[in-house]
């Protein structure tokens, strides 16, 4: 975020320091001290299920007095520690969790090494554990689906367990074409064949959300999807960190865009995103595919990377020159004019986290059927009221828990009053402080944060 951007930002803040004086919220730091908190999901314990990505554990924290209880060490979790991306990332409760029903079922998506000596190879494996109410600790582990794709940039990650009884997962596209990855190709259009399904070869999960049965296999209901059925429910996503259901059934997931046009989704089976070949809408604005990896006449590896401007050699296409079919976000954070100078003005994405549904009708008065989107690199968190059919966004996005911290995630309180996150330590990246200065050392690092509505 720069200059330009910037310069509104700045404007916004005047008008919403006036505002801050009264804030309708308090706020409160209930635990400090944790190592990547990622995933935060309110259990039926009335604690907090959080998974520490670079701590490598499940552990559950009280939310009125910060007491930490741990769940389990997941010590086969891998993570170099350099990326965002690695280690113990999504949760999620069966609903049937300490209910008496014999399902006291959570599970865990995580990184892992599969290369049994010094090198390295990264994947990713979504496993069961069975919750031990007596000891408080999760035991019994159950691969569901292991060998995913996983790599140390765009890793997605987040799950969740479905009204129809099934496992959602992200699956980032893994950076192709972009950064230290931009030899590698993007495979968020690769689909699997019949033949990749039946050798379990799942090297086509890559920028995808997945859906799985409870013991890992492949729906019978899924999308066939250019004649074949896998565990992929849609396919051309960048990077999806946000992913929940409405009360409605509809699932919403949010995505990185590269430096335009984060995106906000509502997920229809068998769909297409759009990503590498579009971001946010196609409108020529701000985005052009760049396919370093089929750099022609010159070695990709001989070239040097660079997100503004690709050498000659580089396939381009804009936009518009792409003429597959996708479903456009229900909202983009944000889209740039057509001229728009990212060298200049910086990028227009907030780096979008995790996401909750707020749905409460006697709650907040007009948030009912809203999304609360985190904004990694913007210190605060977005409402987006969606339509009654809860199909489309409408107005424009309220800007809501200014601090200078990285959210990561966001649940929402039983009360529907309360709301809690938990934010990035340090060490890898930026957010926006309060006064819309961008910082690297933030105000509450490795934490869970609780808002309240007075
Ligand atoms: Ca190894
Ligand atoms: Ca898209
Ligand atoms: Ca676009």
């Amino acid at each position: 975020m720069k200059r330009t951007l910037l310069a509104v930002i700045a404007l916004a803040q005047i008008v919403l320091q006036s505002v801050a004086a009264q804030s309708p919220f308090s706020f409160r730091v209930i635990k400090n001290g944790l190592s990547a908190p990622w995933e935060v999901r309110l259990g039926p314990d009335d604690q907090l299920w959080i998974t520490e990505r670079t701590g490598r554990r499940v552990i559950r924290v009280n939310p009125e007095t910060g007491a930490v209880t741990p769940a389990i060490s997941i010590d086969e979790s891998y993570d170099p520690g350099e990326s965002w991306h690695e280690g113990v990332l999504g949760l999620a409760l069966h609903p049937e969790l300490l209910k008496n029903t014999g399902h006291d079922y959570v599970y865990v998506a995580y990184t892992y090494d599969v290369d049994p000596g010094p090198g390295l190879s990264r994947r990713l494996k979504l496993r069961r554990y069975t919750y031990d109410q007596t000891k408080s600790t999760l035991s019994s582990p159950l691969d569901l689906i292991t060998n995913l794709p996983a790599h140390d940039d765009h890793g997605g990650g987040r799950l969740v367990f479905g009204p129809d009884q099934k496992l959602y997962l992200t699956r980032g596209d893994n950076g192709g074409n972009w950064l230290q990855n931009y030899c590698s190709p993007n495979l968020s259009q690769d689909l699997p064949t019949a033949s990749q399904v039946s050798a379990r070869d799942w090297s086509t999960y890559v920028g995808k959300i997945l859906r799985i049965n409870l013991d890992g296999s492949i729906p019978a209901d899924n999308p066939a999807i250019n004649g074949v059925r896998s565990h992929i429910y849609t396919y051309g996503h960048r990077n999806p960190q946000g992913l929940q259901f409405g009360p409605n059934g509809l699932l919403y997931s949010s995505e990185h865009g590269p430096g335009t046009d984060d995106e906000l989704n509502l997920i229809v089976a068998g769909s297409n995103y759009g990503w590498p070949h579009v971001a946010g809408y196609r409108d020529d604005r701000g985005y052009v595919y760049a396919n370093w990896s089929q750099s022609k006449g010159t070695a990709c590896s001989a070239l040097k990377f660079d997100e503004y401007q690709a050498p000659p050699s580089v396939p381009r296409q804009r936009e518009s020159e792409w003429k597959g079919t996708f479903v456009p976000p229900i909202r983009s954070f944000f889209t740039v004019p057509e001229n728009y100078d990212f060298q200049k003005s910086g990028g227009a994405t907030i780096a979008a986290g995790g996401l909750s549904i707020y749905s409460a009708a006697n709650g907040i008065p007009g948030w009912a059927n809203s999304v609360l989107q985190t904004g990694m690199t913007m210190g605060r968190v977005y409402r987006v009221k969606l339509s009654q059919d809860g199909r489309t966004a409408v107005g424009e996005s309220e800007e809501l828990f200014r601090t200078a911290n990285r959210y990561r995630d966001i649940e929402i309180g039983r009360d529907q009053r309360t709301f809690y996150l938990v934010t990035d330590n340090d060490g890898l990246g930026r957010t926006t402080d309060p006064s819309g200065a961008s910082v690297r050392t933030f105000a509450n690092p490795g934490s869970v944060l609780e808002f309240k509505r007075n």
